[in-house]
């Protein structure tokens, strides 16, 4: 009996397959199960082995519609997937480079992205988003070469024993304003992009996307969205995350910085609770990336390497906590910091505060420096003092609890000499981790130390958070 027939004859109702490689049977799983039906559109496929598949290095996964035989969607293995496939190449932006990588248009956004991740035994195939839709039955054909198993032979899928399934008829309804996300695919949406790309643009109604705990090994991002609220079901088992840095995705495309896990672009109102976001890659690497207009973090766990959280816009973090390893903080925006924690490796903060905003307050947060010697924030010198600095950083801490600090606390604050009476670095009541004040002597001379009764005008102002965020009064959703 041919391979690929014994193959075909042995599918079963559970998903079940058996294959039969050089070193006898071996059971594969298959997500959806062939034949399933109700499936969402976007639904990453997977395949799970007995022993973990290597990835290409060619061959091609395709998708056709099977009522008309279209082709729907093509993954080809021989498309290197990045300039930098593991993240540990260059980070420049390389003009000249006129490669066809793998690419995805996430949010409407070209990424370079992984068509297939294996974790352990599971291969998880990332179809490109989108293409497949609500009320259509499909098949996919995964060439032989796609995945390989060390011990023996994965027949692939063929036209005569293709992998199939159906996609609901439809899906939420137009005006519902709560979806749920369940990567087991037993709710709305098996993805977080899914659920986000479904809601829309401008809405007057708040949508809630709510996460079901799982992991969503995915990359996120969307633009001009507004209302938005996209809360976990519990915060450490709700895990969000892709490898991603500026090696992986380079600076070179039009448009924002692509390096980030999960980030967004020109949003309003947005609040995300109770979940965490991983970036899996060193280098710079955010977890998050925030560029929008009242945005909320609450209770949320980031976890990024470098820049782990960037921020533009006007945001309220409360009750979080991020980590990361230098410049955890890369600040461009106004945001204000309640009961939060910061874990860094090295220095906390490269704050960018512009003329005429206010920059990173920190409020009854903890501040960690795991080097045991870092600064709160610096302003390095930037290209050689090519670059001007940043004479309107503003960083104030408010009753922190600090370990790790160097005795300066701020620093360096360097490049072409500039106009330091603008700078805010500013702390009032820092303290150690048992509440004990610490030693001022040797601050930076340009940072500055908050005393009642002469600065109570200063610190009141300081606890209000409209007055930092332009205005706006956070409200958090619950
Ligand atoms: C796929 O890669 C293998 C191993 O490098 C090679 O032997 C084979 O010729 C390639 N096939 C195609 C169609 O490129
Ligand atoms: C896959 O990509 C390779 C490299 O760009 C190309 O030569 C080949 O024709 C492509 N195969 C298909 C089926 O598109
Ligand atoms: C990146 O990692 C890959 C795989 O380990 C290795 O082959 C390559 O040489 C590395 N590149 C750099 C620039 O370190
Ligand atoms: C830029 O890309 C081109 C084309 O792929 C390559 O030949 C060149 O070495 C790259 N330059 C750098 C600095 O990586
Ligand atoms: C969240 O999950 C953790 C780990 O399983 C558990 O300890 C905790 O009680 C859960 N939290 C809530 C609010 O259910
Ligand atoms: C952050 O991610 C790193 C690498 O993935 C992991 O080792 C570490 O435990 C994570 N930390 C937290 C606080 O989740
Ligand atoms: C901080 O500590 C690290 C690790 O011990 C060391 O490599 C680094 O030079 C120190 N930096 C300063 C400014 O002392
Ligand atoms: C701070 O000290 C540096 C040298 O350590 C000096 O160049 C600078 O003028 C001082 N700035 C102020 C505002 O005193
Ligand atoms: C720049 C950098 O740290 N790259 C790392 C990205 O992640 C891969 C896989 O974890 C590592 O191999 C790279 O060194």
């Amino acid at each position: 009996m041919k391979l690929v027939t014994a193959f075909s004859a042995l599918f079963s109702a559970t998903g079940v397959v058996a294959t039969i490689t050089t070193s006898g049977y071996n059971q594969i799983k298959l997500y959806p199960r062939c034949g399933q039906e109700n499936v969402n559109p976007d639904a990453q496929l997977s395949i799970t082995f007995p022993s973990p598949p290597a990835i290409g290095p060619n061959g091609t996964i395709r998708v056709y519609d099977a009522a008309d035989k279209k082709l729907i969607d093509t993954l080809n293995l021989s498309i290197p997937f990045s300039p930098s496939p593991s993240g540990n190449g260059s980070t420049k932006a390389n003009y000249s480079d006129t490669t066809t990588y793998q690419t995805n248009i996430i949010g409407g956004m070209d990424f370079y992205f992984y068509p297939i991740i294996v974790r352990e035994n599971t291969a998880t195939i990332y179809l490109h988003n989108n293409q497949l839709t609500y009320g259509r039955t499909y098949y996919v054909e995964v060439d032989p070469e796609v995945l390989q198993l060390a011990d023996g032979t994965f027949g692939g899928f063929t036209s005569s024993n293709p992998w199939t399934f159906t996609t609901k008829s439809h899906g939420p309804s137009a005006d519902a304003t709560r979806v749920v996300v369940a990567a087991d695919g037993s709710a709305d949406f098996n993805t977080i992009q899914g659920a986000i790309d479904w809601a829309p643009a401008q809405t007057p109604k708040r949508i809630t996307i709510f996460i079901k705990n799982g992991n969503y090994e995915e990359l996120v991002y969307f633009q001009y969205k507004s209302n938005l609220v996209l809360r976990g079901q519990n915060r450490s088992r709700t895990i969000v995350g892709y490898p991603n840095n500026s090696a992986f995705n380079p600076p070179n495309r039009q448009g924002p910085s692509r390096r980030p896990a999960f980030s967004f672009h020109g949003v309003s109102d947005v609040q995300l609770s109770d979940f965490t976001i991983s970036n899996y890659y060193k280098g710079q690497a955010e977890a998050l990336l925030i560029e929008g207009v009242r945005v909320v973090i609450d209770h949320m766990t980031l976890n990024g390497s470098g820049d782990a959280l960037t921020t533009y816009g006007s945001i309220f973090i409360t009750d979080s906590e991020l980590t990361g390893d230098v410049d955890t903080v890369l600040g461009y925006g106004s945001a204000y910091w309640l009961r939060s924690k910061i874990v860094s490796l090295g220095v906390l903060s490269w704050t960018r505060t512009v003329q005429g905003i206010h920059g990173n307050v920190f409020v009854d947060c903890t501040l960690i420096s795991t080097e045991g010697n870092a600064t709160f924030a610096r302003l390095p010198d930037n290209s050689g003092g090519v670059m001007p600095n940043w004479p309107y950083t503003e960083v104030v801490l408010i009753n922190a609890k600090t370990d790790g600090i160097s005795p300066v606390g701020w620093g360096p604050v360097q490049g072409a000499p500039f106009d330091t009476s603008h700078l805010h670095l500013w702390e009032y009541n820092t303290m150690d981790l048992n509440g004990h004040l610490v030693d001022m002597s040797q601050r930076l001379n340009v940072s500055r130390q908050l005393s009642l009764p002469k600065d109570a005008a200063i610190l009141r102002k300081y606890q209000t958070p409209s007055y930092v965020l332009g205005g706006w009064t956070p409200v958090v959703i619950s």
